[in-house]
């Protein structure tokens, strides 16, 4: 008898609702498609309205609660998170597609992120400093913004949206969270934690469904005061334009097109297993993926040989089977695009050197599997080298000299993650200072950043902002300068400064 699938309802106001669309919309398995996660709540604008009036309501009492006391709950939401890793991890999995090891990875990322953030709660800390006047003290405070629309994306489901929740909670606003539709289990079960260690009704909201009836009017909601997105630059931008006209605080956090340069020095072993690592992890769905790879032409042919021998030996399969390697692509749209960008560059003169078609055969049948793939001789007119793929398809690029390669990195519209391998000191301070992304690695790959650290990118990869670390504080909260005269009479800045010491 078949097993019955579960219907996952919206949180809000601390209770568990369905849309008042009545209609809901299927999670399915990208290994399996035959297997039906659950059924999710196909909300409405009325629905986002409910939860973001649930979210105004409570940010009256959550705002004066102390922040040390709020970063508690924080840490009792990582406790949780901890307690439950592997349930939590098989359930991302099983959405998304990315391997278990990955997957813990990402739980463990949200784990990191609830310490950190606990212990931020008893940092918020301003400034004083002395005012131009006498008997008048001087100091800045953090202050939150309210209302925080969080549209989070399926390739990092706990972890991206722990990123969003964990700092906006703790800088004393409250939430509607929007979950991508292909992983909204992921974000139900963070949710359902918060449910559990206590978090106060209507502090955090959750609404499920598409970006027309349920991002958009996030976004376009009176009471909303920031929206925090990750996706893509396109969906980024018409975030940004939707949220101007209300002059909302936006965070941005989109595409990328990683390059990592391996210089003639380079240890190669290392830088193969960096590039691997880089470029087809979580099936090359990241946005600090590995696309492009940059090989002096010294060593041009003999890494190449060696990518092209270790990619072709990767396993591919479904992410729950402990012995695979990489995943499956999210779902046929994205699959679909990973292909046609393989005919575009074949195309346009790249060579295919490995991989290049999905994979069928009865293991394949029911889920969106491709072969790691690889183009060599890319060249930067190439829409190969440009554009975003968002899937395994690594173009590997030839350079002559040092300076030739730092170009090539920039030669690109987006600024999110870029690496050199080399064993000279020189050339790494050199790429270090002249690369033009938000994060960067020496002999790493341009995966792997830390909670702790701001994470972000320039150019069209972000709007300035970044998440993780203290820098997060300064999306989330706002300051104000607070004056505190205690001379008893009217002193005017600006005006009696002459009067208190003499000055010529
Ligand atoms: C993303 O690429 O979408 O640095 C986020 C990393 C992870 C986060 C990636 N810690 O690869």
């Amino acid at each position: 008898m078949a097993k019955k699938v579960p219907v996952y309802k919206n949180f809000i106001n601390g209770k568990w609702v369905s849309s008042k669309s009545g209609k809901t919309f299927e999670n399915v398995n990208p290994a399996d498609t035959n297997d039906v996660i659950g059924y999710f709540q196909d909300s409405t604008p009325e629905d986002v309205n409910d939860a973001v009036q649930a979210a105004k309501e409570a940010f009256k009492k959550w705002r004066l609660i102390p922040a040390p006391k709020r970063g508690e709950l924080v840490m009792q939401l990582g406790l949780y998170l901890k307690k439950n890793k592997e349930s939590l991890a098989r359930d991302a999995t099983r959405e998304m597609g990315k391997i278990l090891k990955e997957t813990r990875g990402d739980v463990q990322e949200g784990i990191d992120c609830a310490l950190y953030w606990s212990g931020e709660g008893r940092r918020q800390f301003g400034e004083t400093t002395p005012s131009e006047l006498p008997n008048k003290w001087a100091m800045t405070v953090r202050q939150p913004i309210g209302v925080c629309g969080l549209i989070t994306p399926w390739n990092f489901p706990m972890a991206i949206p722990c990123w969003k929740l964990m700092p906006a909670l703790v800088c004393g606003n409250t939430v509607v969270m929007k979950p991508a539709t292909l992983s909204p289990l992921s974000v139900w079960n963070l949710v359902k934690g918060a449910e559990e260690v206590g978090f106060p009704p209507g502090v955090i909201n959750y609404v499920t469904g598409s970006g027309r009836n349920v991002g958009t009017p996030l976004c376009e909601h009176p009471d909303v005061s920031l929206i925090s997105f990750t996706g893509s630059t396109e969906v980024g931008r018409q975030i940004n334009l939707a949220c101007a006209k209300d002059f909302k605080r936006v965070g941005l956090e989109m595409g990328g097109k990683n390059a990592i340069i391996v210089m003639d020095d380079a240890n190669l072993e290392l830088a193969l297993d960096g590039v691997l690592w880089g470029a087809f992890g979580t099936t090359g769905q990241r946005c600090t993926a590995t696309s492009r790879c940059l090989v002096h032409k010294k060593i041009y042919d003999k890494f190449l040989s060696m990518l092209i021998k270790r990619a072709k030996s990767l396993k591919v399969g479904p992410g729950l089977d402990e012995t695979t390697e990489m995943g499956p692509a999210v779902d046929e749209k994205q699959l679909n695009t990973d292909l046609e960008y393989i005919e575009i560059a074949k195309k346009e003169g790249a060579k295919l050197v490995c991989g290049g078609k999905r994979l069928t055969g009865p293991k394949y049948k029911n889920g969106f599997f491709i072969e790691p793939t690889i183009f060599a001789d890319v060249t930067p007119k190439m829409r190969l080298f440009k554009e975003e793929v968002f899937g395994p398809v690594l173009a590997v690029v030839p350079f002559k000299t040092f300076e030739e390669a730092i170009y090539l990195q920039n030669d690109c519209r987006y600024g999110l993650s870029g690496s050199i391998y080399t064993q000279d000191v020189d050339k790494a301070f050199t790429a270090m200072r002249d690369v033009q992304t938000g994060l960067f690695y020496v002999n790493a790959p341009t995966i792997g950043a830390e909670n702790h650290l701001p994470f972000g990118g320039v150019k069209q990869t972000g709007n300035g902002h970044r998440e993780g670390g203290k820098e997060a504080l300064d999306l989330f909260s706002e300051w104000k300068a607070i004056y505190v005269d205690f001379s008893g009479r009217l002193q005017k800045a600006q005006i009696d400064t002459d009067e208190i010491v003499k000055v010529k």
